[in-house]
């Protein structure tokens, strides 16, 4: 069905160049029974870079979004042997909510309220085969434009401003479903508080500036030491490390080293060579609970910091 109409499209759109760099990370699939619409298809993404992977019917396509979950839009046709696109749209969505991918159904079929059955499914868009190149091209786009907004939406919930570290939202919610998978097994997690010793003396000798930049070479120092522990800021100038993965003597270890790491080089990571140390305090159970382990490891924080601060205690 490529149409006049199309073609002149096209023309257009090779003189235009019309060239979107971000395509090329952007994965495809065309899911269609007819090989003749799955290389239209896939010619007119192919020409704007976007990333193309086929299948050719609901059941392969599921199989392919399971393969490849790089995927971020399926376009799909609704009459196929095997799986329709309407049940392919609830199967998906069964497995992956909109903000991970986008589905446009594609369909020449004049079968009453197919577009609005094709939505209800969980499509995001849909359109009328046989389509305008350009109109197709306009929808793709906007639904990627979409999953990139939620993605970076979501990325600012979840970290924190200053330090680009995850934020304390992003903690407990990644902490307690962690510990419920968790609980299941019994298996032992572990969790430290780490507090910048005497923060506001230097705030206050240095100037706030000073301080933030303390904070965040103390969050640029959490990578390298806990490279397989989630880490975040979870306020002011404290600290959390989660151990989902780790044994007591391993996370203890690291903490350790952590700490003497700051005691020695701190001051050459900040431009106005402040030194500066941490207290961290370190608990290891079997909790369910977040909250508890949290409370815990204040409680061996506010040890650390009473005996004389730049200690892990557990
Ligand atoms: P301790 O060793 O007992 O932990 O003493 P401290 O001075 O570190 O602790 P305190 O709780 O008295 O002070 C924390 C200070 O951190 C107070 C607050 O103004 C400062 N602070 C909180 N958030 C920020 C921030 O984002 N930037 C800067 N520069 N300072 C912050
Ligand atoms: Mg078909
Ligand atoms: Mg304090
Ligand atoms: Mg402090
Ligand atoms: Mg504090």
């Amino acid at each position: 069905y490529i149409t006049k109409e199309n073609k002149q499209a096209y023309q257009y759109l090779k003189k235009q160049l019309i060239r979107l760099p971000r395509n090329e990370y952007v994965k495809v699939l065309v899911v269609d029974d007819s090989r003749q619409t799955r290389n239209y298809i896939s010619s007119l993404l192919v020409r704007h870079k976007y990333k193309v992977i086929e299948a050719c019917d609901g059941i392969e396509a599921l199989k392919v979004l399971k393969e490849n979950p790089e995927v971020s839009v399926v376009i799909t046709d609704n009459e196929m042997p095997n799986m329709n696109g309407e049940d392919l749209c609830s199967e998906i969505r069964l497995q992956y909510s909109n903000d991970e991918k986008a589905i446009i159904g594609i369909s020449s079929s004049n079968a009453l309220h197919l577009s609005a059955r094709f939505i209800k499914r969980g499509a995001n868009d849909y359109l009328r085969k046989p389509f305008n190149a350009e109109e197709f091209y306009c929808r793709l786009s906007q639904n990627v434009d979409m999953l990139e907004y939620i993605a970076t939406i979501k990325r600012q919930a979840n970290s924190d401003y200053l330090t680009g570290l995850p934020n304390r939202r992003y903690f407990f919610e990644f902490t307690n479903k962690s510990l419920r998978q968790k609980s299941a097994s019994n298996a032992e997690v572990g969790l430290a508080m780490i507090d910048v010793d005497h923060f506001k003396a230097i705030n206050d000798n240095y100037g706030h500036d000073a301080g933030d930049e303390v904070l965040k070479a103390l969050a640029h120092a959490f990578d390298s030491h806990f490279p397989g522990q989630l880490t975040a800021r979870l306020g002011g100038e404290e600290f959390a490390v989660y151990f989902a993965n780790d044994s007591q003597d391993e996370s203890l270890a690291l903490l350790d080293k952590f700490r003497a790491y700051l005691d020695t080089h701190s001051a050459g990571l900040t431009k106005h060579n402040i030194h500066f140390t941490v207290s961290i305090g370190f608990c290891n159970t079997a909790s369910t609970n977040v909250d508890s382990l949290i409370k815990e490891a204040d409680i061996k924080l506010y040890e650390a910091k009473h005996s004389g601060r730049n200690k892990v205690i557990s």
